[in-house]
Protein backbone atom coordinates (compact mmCIF):
# COMPACT_ATOMS: atom_id res chain seq x y z
CA UNK A 1 0.00 0.00 0.00
CA UNK A 2 1.34 3.40 -0.96
CA UNK A 3 1.58 5.72 2.33
CA UNK A 4 0.55 8.64 -0.17
CA UNK A 5 -2.68 10.39 -0.88
CA UNK A 6 -2.36 11.99 -4.34
CA UNK A 7 -0.89 11.03 -7.21
CA UNK A 8 0.88 13.01 -9.57
CA UNK A 9 1.35 12.02 -13.02
CA UNK A 10 2.54 13.59 -15.87
CA UNK A 11 3.05 12.27 -19.65
CA UNK A 12 6.49 13.55 -19.82
CA UNK A 13 9.70 15.13 -18.17
CA UNK A 14 9.21 18.25 -19.80
CA UNK A 15 5.78 18.55 -17.33
CA UNK A 16 7.69 18.91 -14.19
CA UNK A 17 8.30 22.47 -13.97
CA UNK A 18 4.64 22.60 -14.63
CA UNK A 19 3.75 19.95 -11.95
CA UNK A 20 5.93 21.05 -10.16
CA UNK A 21 3.81 23.80 -8.62
CA UNK A 22 1.10 20.87 -7.45
CA UNK A 23 3.36 19.12 -5.60
CA UNK A 24 5.16 22.13 -3.88
CA UNK A 25 1.59 23.37 -3.13
CA UNK A 26 0.55 19.66 -1.51
CA UNK A 27 4.14 20.15 0.06
CA UNK A 28 2.66 23.27 1.96
CA UNK A 29 -0.40 21.66 2.75
CA UNK A 30 0.96 18.71 4.42
CA UNK A 31 -0.67 16.44 2.08
CA UNK A 32 1.43 13.25 0.72
CA UNK A 33 2.03 12.72 -2.56
CA UNK A 34 4.37 10.64 -5.31
CA UNK A 35 5.37 11.72 -8.66
CA UNK A 36 5.37 9.65 -11.49
CA UNK A 37 5.63 9.97 -15.12
CA UNK A 38 3.20 7.55 -17.03
CA UNK A 39 2.85 8.62 -20.71
CA UNK A 40 -0.46 7.80 -22.56
CA UNK A 41 1.43 7.22 -25.73
CA UNK A 42 4.83 6.18 -24.94
CA UNK A 43 4.07 4.12 -21.96
CA UNK A 44 0.53 2.75 -22.75
CA UNK A 45 1.51 -0.53 -20.45
CA UNK A 46 2.93 1.60 -17.43
CA UNK A 47 -0.05 3.90 -17.51
CA UNK A 48 -2.63 0.58 -17.75
CA UNK A 49 -0.66 -0.93 -14.61
CA UNK A 50 -0.84 2.68 -12.44
CA UNK A 51 -4.44 3.21 -13.46
CA UNK A 52 -6.03 -0.25 -12.88
CA UNK A 53 -3.44 -0.72 -9.79
CA UNK A 54 -3.43 2.97 -8.33
CA UNK A 55 -6.71 2.13 -6.03
CA UNK A 56 -5.01 -0.84 -4.47
CA UNK A 57 -1.85 1.22 -3.92
CA UNK A 58 -3.84 3.57 -2.02
CA UNK A 59 -4.05 6.63 -3.60
CA UNK A 60 -6.93 8.37 -2.98
CA UNK A 61 -7.06 10.83 -5.83
CA UNK A 62 -5.06 11.41 -8.73
CA UNK A 63 -3.34 14.56 -10.26
CA UNK A 64 -2.60 14.22 -14.09
CA UNK A 65 -0.81 16.66 -16.16
CA UNK A 66 -0.32 16.18 -20.53
CA UNK A 67 0.07 18.59 -22.80
CA UNK A 68 -0.34 18.53 -27.08
CA UNK A 69 -2.94 15.84 -27.64
CA UNK A 70 -3.45 15.12 -23.70
CA UNK A 71 -4.86 11.70 -23.21
CA UNK A 72 -3.22 10.98 -20.20
CA UNK A 73 -5.95 12.39 -17.74
CA UNK A 74 -9.20 10.62 -19.69
CA UNK A 75 -7.51 7.02 -20.13
CA UNK A 76 -6.46 7.46 -16.13
CA UNK A 77 -10.07 8.11 -15.21
CA UNK A 78 -11.65 5.56 -17.53
CA UNK A 79 -9.60 2.93 -15.85
CA UNK A 80 -9.84 3.66 -12.26
CA UNK A 81 -12.86 5.15 -10.16
CA UNK A 82 -10.40 7.52 -8.41
CA UNK A 83 -11.35 11.05 -8.94
CA UNK A 84 -8.74 12.30 -11.79
CA UNK A 85 -8.18 16.10 -12.06
CA UNK A 86 -6.21 16.87 -15.10
CA UNK A 87 -3.64 19.81 -15.64
CA UNK A 88 -3.25 20.87 -19.07
CA UNK A 89 0.39 21.79 -19.71
CA UNK A 90 1.18 24.70 -22.06
CA UNK A 91 2.40 23.14 -25.30
CA UNK A 92 4.87 24.89 -27.60
CA UNK A 93 2.73 24.91 -30.67
CA UNK A 94 -0.51 26.24 -29.45
CA UNK A 95 0.29 27.55 -26.14
CA UNK A 96 -2.17 24.72 -24.09
CA UNK A 97 -5.06 25.30 -25.76
CA UNK A 98 -4.87 21.95 -27.54
CA UNK A 99 -4.01 20.43 -23.53
CA UNK A 100 -6.84 22.23 -22.42
CA UNK A 101 -9.25 20.79 -24.98
CA UNK A 102 -8.06 17.41 -25.35
CA UNK A 103 -8.69 17.24 -21.23
CA UNK A 104 -11.91 19.14 -20.66
CA UNK A 105 -13.53 17.62 -23.26
CA UNK A 106 -14.68 14.37 -21.96
CA UNK A 107 -17.60 12.64 -23.80
CA UNK A 108 -20.32 12.10 -20.76
CA UNK A 109 -19.39 8.80 -18.62
CA UNK A 110 -15.67 9.17 -17.78
CA UNK A 111 -15.08 12.79 -15.62
CA UNK A 112 -11.94 14.49 -15.31
CA UNK A 113 -11.91 17.49 -13.61
CA UNK A 114 -10.05 20.25 -15.46
CA UNK A 115 -8.23 23.03 -14.31
CA UNK A 116 -6.65 26.30 -15.99
CA UNK A 117 -3.81 25.54 -18.31
CA UNK A 118 0.07 25.47 -16.36
CA UNK A 119 1.08 26.53 -13.31
CA UNK A 120 -2.12 28.26 -12.06
CA UNK A 121 -3.95 24.56 -12.84
CA UNK A 122 -1.43 22.59 -11.51
CA UNK A 123 -1.56 25.08 -8.01
CA UNK A 124 -5.09 24.72 -8.24
CA UNK A 125 -5.38 20.60 -8.71
CA UNK A 126 -3.33 20.07 -5.25
CA UNK A 127 -5.74 22.65 -3.55
CA UNK A 128 -8.71 20.68 -4.96
CA UNK A 129 -7.41 17.78 -3.94
CA UNK A 130 -6.64 19.05 -0.55
CA UNK A 131 -9.94 20.06 -0.29
CA UNK A 132 -11.56 16.92 -1.10
CA UNK A 133 -8.86 15.37 1.42
CA UNK A 134 -10.23 17.66 4.18
CA UNK A 135 -13.69 16.38 4.50
CA UNK A 136 -11.31 13.52 6.41
CA UNK A 137 -8.31 15.23 7.60
CA UNK A 138 -9.28 17.95 10.47
CA UNK A 139 -5.21 18.82 9.63
CA UNK A 140 -5.70 18.97 5.81
CA UNK A 141 -8.36 21.54 6.39
CA UNK A 142 -6.63 23.44 9.03
CA UNK A 143 -3.82 24.00 6.58
CA UNK A 144 -6.25 24.88 3.51
CA UNK A 145 -7.76 27.44 5.95
CA UNK A 146 -3.92 28.55 7.12
CA UNK A 147 -3.09 28.65 3.11
CA UNK A 148 -6.03 30.83 2.30
CA UNK A 149 -5.43 33.44 5.65
CA UNK A 150 -2.01 33.60 4.62
CA UNK A 151 -3.03 35.27 0.98
CA UNK A 152 -5.47 37.16 2.34
CA UNK A 153 -3.35 38.66 4.87
CA UNK A 154 -1.05 39.20 2.18
CA UNK A 155 -3.55 41.75 -0.29
CA UNK A 156 -2.44 45.17 0.81
CA UNK A 157 -4.84 48.04 0.90
CA UNK A 158 -3.27 49.87 -1.72
CA UNK A 159 -1.30 49.80 -4.34
CA UNK A 160 2.32 50.63 -4.19
CA UNK A 161 5.07 51.85 -6.78
CA UNK A 162 7.74 49.84 -5.27
C1 LIG B 1 2.92 14.83 -23.85
O1 LIG B 1 3.68 15.38 -24.84
C2 LIG B 1 3.54 15.26 -22.58
O2 LIG B 1 2.55 15.38 -21.59
C3 LIG B 1 4.20 16.57 -22.89
O3 LIG B 1 3.45 17.67 -22.43
C4 LIG B 1 4.23 16.59 -24.41
C5 LIG B 1 5.62 16.76 -24.95
O4 LIG B 1 6.44 15.75 -24.43
P1 LIG B 1 8.01 15.76 -24.72
O5 LIG B 1 8.17 15.64 -26.20
O6 LIG B 1 8.54 17.06 -24.19
O7 LIG B 1 8.55 14.59 -23.96
O8 LIG B 1 2.90 13.45 -23.93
Amino acid sequence: MAQADVAIIMGSQSDWPTMKHAADTLDQLGVSYEARIVSAHRTPDRMYDFAKGAKDEGFKIIIAGAGGAAHLPGMTASLTSLPVFGVPVESKALSGEDSLLSIVQMPAGIPVGTLAIGKAGATNAALLAAAVLALQSSAIETALNKFRAERTAAVAETPSDD
